[in-house]
């Protein structure tokens, strides 16, 4: 089972995703948790390069270096991981692509999907979690941290993140949208809710 959690920086996914593992771990079960980009030593290089760099990195060639990441961590990990039977928690994925790539930086979405499925391999997951928040609420929660350079982007780049995220959310199926202003106890609680007979089925 692939869950993934989304949204905009600063919503709350990193807080959430250590609850739910907790929870996960609790049930007896010893789930991979992991994040996008990065996860794996050369995506985490490519992860420096993206997030920790200064260089100028045209929108096309920041959507391979996601997906490059993406890929590799796909491969070594979340696949092996799935085949043992393993619970995967992982912080982004392919959707982060999507909002940021193509909505935030206006790439084609066409296009941008058919990388995301050569890098997956055609892996789409179980169940994504998005946490949905103003674009404000989530800048202000970040407000101490040094920004990287795809968080010095302006609010408006983030308007159209998340406006694309609730737009691919309208699908249904895998998609359930939490709203991110409630407090970190009551997100947990309601994710729970949704994932607790998931993970806990028997095999
Ligand atoms: N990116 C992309 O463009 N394309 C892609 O394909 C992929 C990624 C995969 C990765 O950043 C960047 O790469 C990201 C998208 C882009 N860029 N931006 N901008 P990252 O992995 O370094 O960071 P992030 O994923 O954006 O997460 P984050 O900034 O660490 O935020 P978060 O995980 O969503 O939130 P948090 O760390 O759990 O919480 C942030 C603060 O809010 C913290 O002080 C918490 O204590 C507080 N918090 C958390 N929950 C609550 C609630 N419920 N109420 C109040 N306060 C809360």
């Amino acid at each position: 089972m692939l869950i993934t959690l989304e949204g905009i920086e600063g919503s709350g996914k990193s807080t959430l995703l250590s609850g739910l593992v907790q929870r996960v771990e609790a049930g007896g079960a010893r789930p991979l948790v992991t994040y996008e980009p990065g996860g794996t030593p050369a995506g985490d290089a490519v992860r420096e390069l993206l997030l920790g760099s200064d260089l100028e990195i045209a929108p096309l060639t920041e959507a391979l270096l996601m997906n490059a990441a993406r890929a590799q961590l796909v491969t070594s990990q979340i696949r092996p991981a799935l085949a043992a039977g393993r619970v995967v928690l992982c912080d982004r994925y392919f959707d982060s692509t999507l909002a940021y790539q193509g909505y935030g930086r206006g790439l084609d979405i066409p296009t941008l999907r058919f990388l995301c499925l050569a890098a997956t391999s055609g892996l789409d997951p179980d169940l994504t979690l998005l946490l949905d928040l103003p674009v404000e609420r989530a800048r202000a929660r970040l407000r101490e941290r040094a920004p990287d350079r795809i968080e010095r982007e302006d609010a408006a780049f983030f308007e159209r993140a998340r406006r694309g995220y609730l737009e691919m959310a309208k699908a249904g199926g895998r998609w359930h949208v939490l709203d991110a202003t409630r407090s970190a106890g009551d997100l947990l609680d309601d994710a729970w809710t949704i994932l607790r007979a998931r993970v806990e089925a028997p095999a």
